[in-house]
């Protein structure tokens, strides 16, 4: 086995690396064959296979954004903890509705490669065959109501999980008050003059910096419980069988930390509910889908209206305006300090993400009663 004393910089061959990870996973056979798996915009995926001979095995290594998340070791823990709780329940769970990852012969489940500035985070785990993530459900109400199933049954299986064993992956992460400080600090510092680009844009988040702090309000005063969220719900984080588009597995489970039940509702509506992509240009194009925001809430409902309070079944439309608002916000922010955060395939990416949320927001705003409405018709 070749011993790398070396810095991993980009000089060194993707292929090489991602030999060299698995080998550290203690994965038998030859790397045969890698490819980027181009999901999400934290983290870099790749999915590999390898052959000893006799069998292929096939797994996806990952990368971890160590710029998004300061504590990866926490964070894999919490993954270790939450997988666990999961799997305790449904122990006849088979192997591709499981998150399976690998460990080192030092016994942790993530890898560190280099020193320094330098240095990355990596982790294995099972690839899920034969499975298919939706980067939009594409008007497909079905995939909404499975997706609603997967999340509502995501939400109920850690009602009972003691949220104080995990750490926050990422700190304030849907603290919308704290989210909004941030942001007009930015806009106040402007460190690349960008905010020319975007007068628009910054007013109208200023003229909505009360309404993004409506859920903070109600947990402060005591009206929303505080349960144990994955609070990244796009149906891309979902993989499902290929055939039968039965939800097989949650992934991306970075970010599972206590929140709202209203974020993990809500986010799935931003992005899936609605009529363009997340980064649609022609923001005239970009609307909330009403029949897809139904087959969303009849899925979640039916796995989480046992256990929701009022005031949370009252706070789900709330929850998707909030959360479309906030990551508008976000988007912006990214942009006006040089993206930094978020993967962009072309310059204004961040802008054009931020201007797409707002618009969507917007179409919100005019449709919370019935948002509203089609909840209580699910009850
Ligand atoms: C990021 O990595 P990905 O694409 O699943 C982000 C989410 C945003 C989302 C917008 C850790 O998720 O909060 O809602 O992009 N994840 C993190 O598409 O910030
Ligand atoms: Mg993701």
């Amino acid at each position: 086995m070749v011993k790398y004393a070396v810095q991993w910089d980009s000089t060194v061959d993707i292929k090489e690396k991602l030999a060299y990870i698995c080998k550290q996973f203690r994965i038998p056979g030859e790397l045969i064959l890698y490819r980027l798996i181009p999901n999400g915009h934290i983290n870099t995926a790749y999915y590999v296979a390898l052959y000893d001979g006799t069998e292929v095995r096939q797994y996806l290594v990952q990368r971890v954004n160590w710029y998004v998340f300061k504590d990866p070791v926490s964070m894999m823990n919490n993954i270790d903890l939450i997988t666990r709780h999961i799997m305790d329940k449904e122990r006849t769970l088979e192997r591709r509705r499981r998150l399976h990852f690998h460990h080192t012969s030092e016994g942790n489940n993530y890898l560190i490669l280099g020193e320094g500035e330098d240095r990355e985070f990596w982790r294995l785990y099972n690839y899920i065959e034969n499975s298919v993530s939706f980067e939009t459900a594409d008007g497909n109400a079905d995939v909404l109501r499975m997706s609603g199933k997967a999340f509502g049954k995501f939400n109920r299986q850690l009602q009972d999980f003691d949220a104080s064993l995990l750490v926050e992956s990422i700190p304030h992460f849907h603290d919308t008050v704290y989210r909004m400080d941030t942001f007009f600090q930015t806009v106040e510092e402007d460190p690349l003059g960008r905010t020319a680009d975007a007068v628009q844009e910054i007013a109208a988040i200023r003229e909505y910096r009360d309404f993004a702090g409506t859920l903070c309000r109600q947990i402060d005063r005591g009206e929303l419980p505080i349960r144990v969220t994955h609070n990244d719900t796009k149906t891309n984080n979902i993989l499902f069988d290929r055939d039968t588009l039965d939800p097989l597995v949650i992934i991306d489970l970075d970010t599972c930390m206590p929140g709202l039940a209203c974020y993990d509702f809500g986010d799935t509506i931003r992005f899936a509910a609605c009529t363009a992509e997340e980064d649609e240009r022609d923001c005239s194009r970009m609307k909330l889908d009403l029949g897809l925001f139904r087959a969303y809430a009849e899925g979640y409902l039916s796995e989480a209206k046992s256990f929701l309070t009022a005031s949370e079944l009252d706070s789900l439309a709330t929850g998707a305006a909030v959360i479309t608002l906030e990551l508008s916000s976000r988007f912006l922010a990214d942009y006006l300090v040089g993206d930094k955060y978020f993967r962009v395939d072309y310059p204004e990416h961040n802008l054009v993400r931020a201007r797409a949320q707002l618009a969507l927001f917007r179409d919100m705003l005019l449709h919370m009663e019935d948002m509203r409405a089609i909840i209580r018709d699910c009850l």
